[in-house]
């Protein structure tokens, strides 16, 4: 490929709306362009990117036996309607009618697709396990997109269906998929972590997401540094902390005048307490209905988990009118103390003793409060956000949070959609089973920034050998210069017939504007062919990673340059 053909229109400043240094690299390379809020067209460079990230996700995909389909983007309602889901994502679902008035959505996912496409001809037990994935657009009308390909409304996802007999069956479909993507992600060069996980309204009960971790991530992520502990922030436990349990005997309890103190802040101050001596109590209604959550003071409600210990499939904070009518008291002043609504409390409030909590009576607070005395929870659970610090539920070494860009996820769904869309089969015995099910999915574009996150300097891109858009860019510092033109030329056509992705910079430039989009757009090795070096008879090879420069015999560069490719 010639530079001055090569359509990558670089750009010298940041374009204002790119805040993450692979959205900005992105733009700035030539890679991408976009189209509307979420929506980008791929450039050449940044297609050819993908497309290796594809090749590697399909490699590994057949690895442990996927077969490839293509399944529509246009999704018929009915298959929403009969697994209950046509609602369940309100406005982030892209809807369409045909002209025949009929209703249809983009496909922001595949599952009751695929159940419908395999159902009527999935029949026996000996057809399994089934493992089907299709590398696809896929739709989400994101609130709020950003970050390039991270948050995208439009983007490009290698989902994976598997289909088994049992349990044991979609276990072993988990895991093969699990460690492929191990693979996967390393062959991109991306350090990515698998991390447990919630699987939230998707139904199943295990599931790991892979993070990577960076700063521009939208996930909380806890690990631990001494095992390999590690969970979104959703699902993270928290091993039991030291009990703040004071020795102290119970206190009488005592109300006092809190006049408009209504956070832990506020009260700790006003009061001179620890926010560890405070208990937090929190008016949710759980499928509208009214219920007290409690957590010490100085942690943090975990919604997730409040919502998987009641089971309720709306969880949301009450309004000031259903507190008012709950506590007798505005916000701020809620405590279990004569709740008359079902209290549920995280294990180290019961370990409390003479707390602080809301009096449930406008401007007061009440000391000294004793669960078993005072209150009582109906339930007592793990529902606090764990937090850098706690102890590791595996090893008790404490917990570091970082934030992490999720690149995929797998998933173990059971019979949620097979039992909804009635997909079955018939075992041995003739007896009809539904079909266990597993989903796996891959962000295409997101893995790709992902690496961009992970492998740039100041002055652009350093693509990892694998996926980078081409391998070696042959720059002539000036093209005038007959020598340096005719080498230039010989060693372009000597890589390209040892099959190597070559760019040669045919551009009349200043060796400057060259070399910066060579470093911009991220070549992992250039090839410059300048007077010195030939004096020499030789050309000199730098390497995009580590910068590292070698001066290499014009006659050897074919072959130099074939290993430094062949080492990845
Ligand atoms: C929707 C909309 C958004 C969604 C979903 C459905 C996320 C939805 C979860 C998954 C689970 C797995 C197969 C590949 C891997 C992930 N956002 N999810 O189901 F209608 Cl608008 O997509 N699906």
């Amino acid at each position: 490929m010639l530079m001055s053909q090569l359509y990558a229109p670089t750009l010298r400043e940041t374009p204002a709306e790119a805040e993450l240094a692979s959205h900005r690299f992105m733009l700035r390379a030539g890679l991408i362009r976009r189209s509307a809020a979420g929506v980008y067209s791929f450039l050449p460079l940044g297609l050819r990117v993908i497309r290796k990230v594809e090749a590697i996700i399909r490699e590994e995909m057949s690895k442990i036996g996927g077969q490839e389909v293509l399944m529509p983007i246009v999704q018929p309602a009915e298959l929403w309607h009969a697994t209950g889901r046509w609602n369940d994502y309100g406005d982030e679902m892209f809807r369409l009618v045909d002209r025949h008035n009929r209703q249809f959505c983009l496909g922001p996912t595949h599952e009751e697709l695929i159940t419908d496409l395999i159902r009527s001809e999935v029949r026996s037990y000996r057809q399994l396990p089934l493992r089907l994935y299709q590398i696809q657009n896929k739709y989400r009308d994101e609130i709020r997109p950003r970050f390039g390909l991270i948050r995208g409304r439009e983007f490009i996802m290698k989902d994976m269906y598997s289909f088994d007999r049992d349990e044991q069956g979609l276990d072993e479909s988990y895991w093969a998929c699990y460690h492929a993507y191990e693979r996967i992600f390393a062959r991109c060069g991306l350090d990515a972590r698998p991390v447990e996980a919630d699987s939230g309204a998707i139904g199943g009960d295990v599931t790991h997401e892979f993070m990577v971790l960076a700063d521009a991530g939208e996930d909380l992520v806890l690990y631990c540094t001494s095992c390999e502990y590690a969970a979104n922030v959703e699902r993270a436990e928290a091993g039991p902390v030291a009990s703040a349990k004071a020795a102290g005997e119970q206190l009488p309890m005592e109300e006092v005048a809190t006049p408009g103190t209504t956070t832990i802040q506020e009260i700790t101050a006003f009061l001179g307490v620890e926010a560890t001596q405070c208990i937090k109590t929190m008016i949710y209604l759980a499928d509208g209905e009214p219920v007290a959550a409690l957590v010490r003071g100085d942690h943090e409600l975990n919604e997730v988990k409040l919502q998987r210990l009641l089971g309720c499939s709306q969880l949301e904070l009450a309004d000031p009118e259903t507190i008012a009518q709950v506590t007798n008291a505005p916000v701020g002043f809620a405590g279990p103390v004569g709740l008359a609504v079902p209290i549920v409390a995280d294990h180290a409030v019961l370990e409390m003793v003479n707390a602080v909590t809301g009096a449930n009576k406008a401007d007061y607070h009440v000391k000294n409060v004793n669960v078993g005395r005072d209150f009582n929870a109906d339930k007592a659970a793990d529902i606090r956000a764990a937090q850098p610090g706690d102890p590791c539920p595996t090893c008790g070494a404490p917990l570091t949070s970082a934030w992490g860009i999720e690149v995929g996820q797998v998933f173990k769904l059971g019979t949620k959609y097979s039992a909804a869309l009635k997909a079955t089969f018939l075992d041995e015995n003739g007896k009809e089973q539904p079909l266990i099910m597993g989903c796996y999915g891959i962000g295409v574009g997101r893995t790709a920034a992902a690496v961009i996150e992970q492998n740039h300097d100041e002055h652009g891109i350093c693509w990892p050998m694998s996926i980078a858009p081409y391998h070696v860019i042959v720059v002539p510092v000036s093209v005038k210069d007959e020598q340096q033109w005719e080498t230039a030329q010989a060693i372009y056509k000597a890589l390209q017939d040892a099959q190597v992705e070559v760019v040669l910079d045919d551009r009349d430039e200043r060796p400057g504007v060259k070399f910066k989009d060579a470093d911009l757009i991220g070549f992992p090795i250039r090839i410059t062919v300048g007077p010195k070096s030939l004096s020499q008879g030789n050309v000199e090879v730098t390497l995009r990673k580590t910068g590292d420069r070698t001066e290499v015999p014009v006659h050897q560069i074919t072959e130099y340059v074939v290993n430094i490719i062949s080492k990845g």
